[in-house]
């Protein structure tokens, strides 16, 4: 691999200054000419959130310093630039990330220390982050860190919401409440605005001979982000646009007193970028929504296209060689049209060749076959909110299906040849995985009249490659496949995880593998191991660093494998053992603090925290407690001293309008209130629902866990990402073979993991043929289920139809399994108990676990896109 190295010529000013006296004084000085505290309160009269502010603004100014050099530098060694598209970047907090990037925690520890505070104390005072809603998100996040920590010149495009991700509240009844997320409120000290870059973006209007006049306009402004690497000085960006009105305000008509109309166009242009949809891997198909994503994808390529001219005037087929889109999942797709639209309406050039240099900036990853998920916007919606766009994408599509008439009539004749027609063409295809939602609101309508048409057999078989097809669901009804628009305009589709790169070439992406199977790559996830283990988790760091003997493993993850010479060591499982413990102590405290639950230490702490989802089955998680609470219950006292003591912790949200979801979060919450206050249990079983599950919390929760659940329906998590952050931290997992699952049980050994319930390949047949005579109810679950029904836990009317989702075959459908796979998943449990006993063999696996977790460094997962697709080579920047 190339690396472009560093010249003499880079010049540079003077560093800020990192003596920690130098430092203290920065500290002050920012107290008074940033926050603007008062010199007579300074430093001991300041609350913590403007102390806080004091110190982020000092940090800021090393970020800028090394921000500005790596741009200058990048911007003048012009390398290939990769731009990340992401609707969304899960950052969480930024304080000790910097700090500890940048290598100086314990310059500002001893400055801060010196001035009357705590690091830990400001870094509770910092806002979270929150423009993600989950994994896509919170992956989104740990690429750009790896991307500066690896020296690749790169940006993150995305949305800068005023409210990001909403505040969830549980309320004395076991509710999920949902509250806004006012990010923003004090202000944000790590971006840096940037009026001077604004583009105008349209919306609406007409074309006329292909020239589009927008009946709506709004600017796109720039904030910037520093991005830190560490053990490098490249601090990398990400660029967030911000709506604003293009005229600032209506002052004829506030003079003639229509108030709500002088600030109507600001309003409406605000309302694009306000608020991240609170949506995890469902869609809600609305015209804001694809506002949104028009407004930042034009705008991040506006911006790109721009620098690129500037450079290269209108060298256009040198594009591909400085530039790289990565679109991540179907949010950004529009970029396909919008970079043709630029190329042809704004560049002048024809189509054919636009065509081929947007074929090969662009790359795109799918995160989920949840059908649901894959964006399809009606026709009426996109043309009228895009009406050039839509012309194009017509003509995209067009001109694809055209050049596979040949490859389809040869297709539809050797069919005909083994099959001689029958009368009837086919019936258009039937969605593959209707959800349980939809399922539950009945099979799409058969048309009766379907029988009268005579189908074209080439069209019927054109049909299924159509980025333009018709509505399953309504009949007339056209839809843009926003998926197919991406692989057809892109140079590389990738999965996230093994089995879901097989999966999408086998079902939602068949026929487009068969006719380019050299687009089809995998990109297993990964995630950053500075954030993940060495900052969350200090004591197991501190551990690693003095067994291998150096402190490089968070920039080569591979060295934890020295640890697997220590696994049965004893005098290293102690101490193994003694950092989990005190994090479950911290992690304790924060609970007390936080829902007034007291926690014991000792017993196996065993986690669940992601999205609340049926196919993440919580429901089935909750199921087994239930369970375990009626053994408890029913047992002798002799018998409950036989009890292996558990903690079990739930955190997640639920999408607001997804309403199994919200059932589940109700339940979980009303059986830790039953659990938690029942007499009989004591320490043996608690149940906690951590409120506002966040990056945060991740933090926490993560160096605690012992156990973690992984158990999605075996082929619906695409990857998973959390059961990497816990692997690198020592926690075990008990999981399905499913996701990224599947490769952490090759690291790690499979037999180190708890693994049940069916496998992908024998989920369909479940679905398609057993279901309907599934009799083979397990006792166990039977009386879970009955437990939810009969009140014991309250709202018996309000459970009736959760109970139902998984038992009753004629009112739920159990889509994702919870059932048949519960007498395994109880299998599993009763082995986690039984290894747990044996602390020594429970240790030995949790080091197991660290030691293989290397593969899943974000950093590994960067460079393989860097090689396989993105062709981007690192461009260190000289230290000055
Ligand atoms: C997701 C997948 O559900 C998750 O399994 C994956 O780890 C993540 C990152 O690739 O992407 N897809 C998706 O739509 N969301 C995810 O978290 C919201």
């Amino acid at each position: 691999r190339e690396v472009i190295s560093p010249s003499n010529g880079a010049s540079a000013s003077a560093k800020p200054s990192t003596d920690p006296s130098a430092v203290q004084a920065d500290v002050l000085q920012n107290l008074e000419y940033v926050v603007g505290a008062p010199s007579s309160k300074i430093p001991n009269g300041l609350d913590a959130s403007s102390v806080y502010r004091g110190v982020a603004a000092s940090v800021r100014e090393h970020l800028i310093d090394a921000f500005n050099r790596t741009q200058d530098y990048w911007s003048e060694k012009d390398p290939k630039f990769v731009y990340y598209l992401s609707a969304e970047f899960l950052m969480g907090r930024s304080l000790m990330n910097a700090v500890q990037n940048l290598e100086l925690t314990d310059t500002y520890s001893q400055a801060v220390k010196q001035l009357g505070y705590d690091l830990e104390t400001l870094r509770d005072a910092e806002q979270n982050a929150a423009l993600g809603n989950g994994g896509l998100g919170r992956l989104a996040a740990c690429f750009i860190d790896s991307m500066a920590t690896l020296n690749l010149p790169g940006w993150g495009y995305g949305i800068r919401y005023k409210y990001g991700m909403f505040k969830q509240a549980i309320d004395e009844k076991g509710y999920q409440q949902e509250l806004p997320d006012i990010w923003l409120s004090n202000g944000n000290p790590w971006e840096i605005p940037r009026p001077d870059i604004t583009f105008k973006i349209g919306f609406y209007g007409s074309v006329d001979n292909f020239k589009w006049s927008p009946g709506e306009t709004v600017l796109a402004k720039a904030y910037d982000n520093p991005i830190p690497g560490f053990k490098t000085p490249t601090v990398g960006n990400l660029r967030l646009w911000e709506a604003l009105p293009v005229a600032e305000f209506d002052l004829s008509a506030f003079n003639e007193g229509k108030y709500d109309k002088a600030v109507e166009e600001r309003r409406k242009a605000e309302d694009i970028s306000a608020v991240l949809y609170p949506n995890d891997a469902t869609e809600y198909g609305k015209e804001l929504r694809l506002k949104q994503q028009f407004f930042f994808v034009s705008a991040s390529l506006q911006d790109a296209v721009a620098r690129f001219k500037a450079k290269h005037g209108d060298n256009w087929q040198l594009l591909p060689e400085k530039a790289v889109f990565q679109m991540n999942d179907t949010h950004p797709t529009i970029a396909v049209a919008e970079l043709m639209r630029l190329l042809i309406d704004e560049q002048s050039l024809d189509w054919d060749t636009a065509w081929g240099i947007t074929q090969k900036t662009l790359a795109f990853t799918n995160h989920t076959v949840m059908p649901e998920a894959l964006e399809k916007w009606p026709v009426k919606v996109l043309g009228k909110l895009l009406p050039r766009h839509m012309e194009i994408i017509d003509k995209i599509d067009q001109i694809w299906k055209d050049s596979l008439k040949e490859k389809v009539l040869a297709q539809v004749e050797e069919m005909h040849k083994k099959n001689p027609p029958k009368p009837k063409a086919a019936k258009p295809l039937k969605k593959e995985v209707p959800l349980a939602a939809k399922a539950e609101a009945g099979e799409p309508a058969e048309d009766e009249d379907e029988e009268e048409e005579e189908e074209d057999p080439v069209e019927a078989a054109l049909n299924k490659y159509g980025i333009i097809t018709e509505n399953p669901w309504e009949k007339g009804v056209k839809l843009v496949n926003m998926a197919y628009l991406a692989v057809v305009g892109s140079k590389a589709v990738n999965g996230v995880a093994a089995i879901h790169s097989d999966i999408i070439k086998r079902t939602i992406f068949k026929d487009f593998y068969e006719l380019a199977p050299h687009k089809f790559q995998n990109k297993t996830n990964g995630v950053t191991p500075r954030r993940w283990l060495a900052w969350c988790n200090p004591g197991l760091a501190a551990l690693i660093t003095e067994t291998l003997g150096t402190d490089t493993w968070p920039n080569d993850l591979n060295l934890l494998t020295g640890l697997r010479k220590h696994a049965d060591d004893k005098e290293f499982q102690k101490k193994w053992r003694a950092i989990k413990h005190e994090n479950k102590a911290k992690l304790a405290a924060k609970i007390k603090a936080r829902t007034g639950v007291d926690l014991p230490t000792d017993p196996l702490y065993d986690i669940q925290i992601k999205r609340i989802h049926e196919y993440k089955r919580q429901y089935m998680n909750i199921l087994s407690i239930i369970y375990r609470y009626h053994q408890l219950k029913t047992a002798s006292p002799e018998e409950r001293k036989k009890f292996v003591p558990r903690v079990t912790i739930f955190g997640g949200k639920a999408a607001s309008a997804y309403y199994m979801a919200k059932k589940i979060v109700r339940l979980i919450n009303r059986v830790g209130m039953v659990v938690n206050n029942d007499p009989d249990v004591k320490d043996l079983l608690k149940v906690v629902f951590v409120p506002d599950y966040n990056v945060d919390w991740a933090e926490a929760l993560i160096p605690a866990a012992e156990l973690c659940q992984q158990i999605s329906t075996a082929g619906t998590e695409a990857s998973g990402t959390s059961n990497m952050k816990f692997q690198m931290n020592g926690c075990l997992i008990i999981g399905t073979m499913d996701g990224a699952n599947i490769e952490i049980a090759e690291e790690v050994g499979k037999e180190n993991l708890f693994i049940f319930g069916m496998d992908e390949s024998e989920v369909p047949a479940w679905r398609e043929s057993k279901r309907a005579e599934w009799k083979d109810y397990d006792p166990r679950f039977v009386k879970a289920i009955e437990m939810v029904r009969d009140g014991t836990f309250g709202d018996k009317e309000y459970f009736q139809d959760l109970a139902d989702s998984v038992y009753d075959m004629k009112k739920g459908n159990d889509w994702f399994l919870v059932a048949p796979d519960f007498a395994d998943y109880l299998r599993a449990q009763e082995e986690v108990d039984k290894v747990y006993l044996d602390q020594d063999e429970w240790t030995r696996r949790s080091i197991l676990y660290t030691a293989g977790s290397g593969f899943f460094s974000s950093d590994r997962t960067i460079k393989q896109y860097a090689d396989e697709i993105w062709d981007v080579v690192p461009v260190p920047v000289p230290s000055s």
